[in-house]
């Protein structure tokens, strides 16, 4: 059961879909301080907290203070408290089970325990907002009913379940023709290459740079003859510059964001001077959905939307009263004191909280300070291009993830999880996302495999892939200046070839659990706890994850490790995909055990009485087929059997019941069947 309670004077941020009446009682659990803003909930010894979606730390969200308060900060240290996204959703599971739900578009923490132990206090900045309480029979019923409540997640094209290489850095036709051609040579499977902000001219969005993309539209054929998909992206700020179209209309119809004196706020992010859209404005929402139609009409199928918390380098304004207190320091002898305010001066000039204060959004007609609405402005931008390819190509999906957003964002595209470094902490931290964004809708996701940021080592980047083939968003992603990470510049040729071939072998599954999990509102990804709620070892384990009904994964995510402990809540079939292309099975009896996992091993657990398809080898998603899949079974009773969603993977009639078929297995099929 959900019941709504509103706070003050709520502004619609258009995250949930099915409003259920306001309730007039008492919120139950919490103590409601209006004063201090606060909702206060005394957790007992043994609950635990799920969910935030995009966040640091464990699947347990337990012991740490969390700010809603969509940031570009590249460091995703422990001690941070926020990402790039606002994701309002948690549920405490233990004395008590509900779920929370904050609609609320301004910062805001969550305490849990941090403070105090026993404590989860959530704090929000001004008193107007909707809280929702889900209550129902168990984790997983809690967060379907939110997920049905704030409406289907996006679905993307087939082709985007394949795997794709991305570089910041690649900079011209050339740089790209030589990826595809190096990936084909080696008979690695390849679905997409991601365009960085290179291929614009000088970093204007809806451009492109006429000296290393002159035949755009000829070279996007080229690629698609290929097979491979070319997935520009396009950045929040729009460039100040006389002569530019999207510059010089936005500025006359008014749709940027504003100064409190009515003139537009101008901040430097990639193309220097820039003005950020109003994506709260309807119109000018749509006027920017409207430009990705440049992109469209040169047969591009896909985007990923970038800088849009907004990122601040610094403002016009800020820059000089930096500059004139800079001037101030000069020839004066620094000691301590001056030297950090001289540094902090500097350093305070990128994504200032008081920036996020100078601006206005026009929100149909009402003015809006930024930092009130903060968390919705990727959404919104995501928003626009997503309303933008219902109007221009409505036949069509298009891939479309984001760096920031808010719940509701879901409906209109996946994330990618930001700017995360090659580190083997943040290859945990990826696999401790997952369950958590699927808990806000968020299923098209994935992390920069490999790591983003700092240098990769093939040991590193072996096994992140070896979980990337897991998640839909599937992408090798690094940045300008780093080791080069594209999986031919190291010697593990053949065993990078394996483990991504794995990926194209697992589609028919990994899409077939991802159609059910959006159209049925459940998660692909989950912890233990929520399938082993009485398993006082399962609900603790915070390194392996449920894989729709089916598998397990206990993913290796140490530096030299060749195996790993793991928990089996219950006796699984582990399956062993090894280099030589054969495959090993073991039954594993319920318990703590270390199994081996060699270098380039594919292993996963198979849940008993159940099975999944499993298609042969494929250089691109457009080659697997989905019929001329075998059956990996575990059959410990008499026959298991597998709801299979099959559909051509462009068209939009997701409900059509001819796309599930039941795939039936016996014990005698067990080892291998051919169907
Ligand atoms: O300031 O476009 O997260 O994926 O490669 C950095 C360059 C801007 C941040 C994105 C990253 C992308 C990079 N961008």
């Amino acid at each position: 059961m959900i019941s709504r309670y509103t706070y003050g004077r709520c502004m619609e941020t258009g995250a949930v879909l099915e409003k259920p009446e306001i309730e007039a009682g008492v919120l139950p659990f919490f103590a409601v301080d209006e004063n201090e803003k606060t909702f206060t909930y005394r957790m007992a010894e043994h609950d635990r907290v799920y969910g935030l979606g995009e966040n640091l730390r464990g699947m347990n969200k337990r012991g740490w203070i969390y700010e809603s308060k969509c940031t570009d900060d590249p460091n995703h240290t422990e001690d941070k408290r926020s990402l790039y996204a606002a994701h309002n959703f948690f549920v405490v599971d233990g004395t008590e089970l509900f779920g929370v739900f904050i609609d609320y578009p301004g910062i805001l923490s969550i305490d849990i325990g941090y403070t105090k132990m026993d404590t989860l206090k959530v704090q929000v900045s001004d008193w107007n907002l909707e809280f929702y309480l889900i209550t129902g029979a168990d984790v997983k019923d809690v967060v379907k009913q939110f997920r049905k409540m704030i409406g289907r997640s996006y679905i993307p094209p087939l082709w985007a379940f394949g795997y794709g290489q991305s570089r910041w850095g690649y900079k011209s036709e050339e740089d790209i023709r030589e990826v595809v051609k190096k990936y084909r040579e080696c008979q690695i499977p390849l679905d997409s290459v991601y365009l960085d902000i290179d291929y614009m001219e000088r970093f204007k969005d809806f451009t492109l740079n006429p000296e290393t993309f002159p035949n755009f539209k000829e070279f996007v054929e080229e690629m698609k003859q290929e097979r491979i998909h070319l997935v520009p992206i396009i950045d929040a700020g729009v460039k100040q510059e006389d002569g530019y179209p999207i510059y010089e209309e936005g500025i006359e119809k008014g749709y940027f964001c504003k100064k409190e004196d009515g003139t537009p706020f101008v901040a430097a992010v990639w193309p220097g001077k820039a003005l950020f859209p109003d994506m709260l404005n309807t119109e000018a929402r749509n006027w920017f959905g409207d430009q990705y139609k440049f992109l469209l009409d040169q047969g591009i199928e896909g985007f990923w939307n970038d800088m849009n918390e907004p990122s601040i380098f610094y403002t016009e304004d800020r820059l000089k009263s930096v500059m004139e207190k800079l001037d101030e320091y000069k020839g004066k002898n620094l000691d301590i004191h001056s030297f950090f305010e001289f540094q902090g001066l500097v350093s305070g000039l990128s994504n200032n909280e008081e920036d996020y204060k100078e601006f206005y959004h026009n929100m149909d007609g009402v003015r809006v300070r930024h930092d009130r609405v903060h968390n919705l402005f990727g959404y919104n931008m995501t928003k626009a291009a997503g309303e933008a390819f219902e109007r221009l190509v409505p036949e069509k999906r298009i891939l479309m993830f984001s760096r920031s957003s808010y719940i509701g964002m879901h409906r209109y595209g996946g994330i990618w999880q930001g700017d995360n470094k090659s580190w083997w902490s943040h290859l945990l931290l990826n696999i401790r996302m997952m369950p958590s964004l699927n808990m806000c809708g968020f299923l098209y996701t994935g992390a920069d495999l490999g790591g983003f940021g700092a240098d990769t080592t093939e040991e590193l980047l072996m096994r992140w892939l070896e979980f990337g083939i897991f998640t839909p968003l599937m992408r090798n992603h690094s940045a300008d200046g780093t080791r080069e990470q594209e999986v031919y510049r190291f010697e593990k040729t053949e065993g990078f070839r394996h483990v991504i071939g794995m990926r194209y072998r697992m589609i028919p599954y990994l899409y077939s659990e991802y159609m059910k999990a959006a159209l049925r509102n459940e998660m692909m990804f989950r912890p233990l706890a929520f399938d082993y709620p009485e398993d006082p070892y399962a609900v603790q384990v915070e390194d392996q994850l449920l894989l729709g009904g089916e598998l397990m994964l206990a993913p290796v995510y140490e530096q030299n490790a060749r195996g790993r402990y793991v928990y089996l809540p219950e006796e699984m079939k582990m399956i062993r995909f090894k280099q030589d292309g054969t495959m090993e099975t073991q039954i594993c009896r319920k318990g703590h055990q270390y199994i081996d996992v060699a270098l380039t091993d594919v292993v996963f657990f198979l849940r008993p009485d159940k099975l999944i398809p499993l298609a042969g080898k494929a250089q691109c998603t457009q080659d697997i087929d989905f019929d001329d899949v075998r059956l990996l079974s575990y059959v410990k009773g008499n026959m298991a059997s597998y709801e299979y969603y099959h559909d051509d993977g462009y068209g939009k009639d997701y409900e059509n019941p001819d796309h599930i078929s039941l795939l039936f297995a016996t014990a005698e099929d067990d080892q291998e069947i051919l169907r």
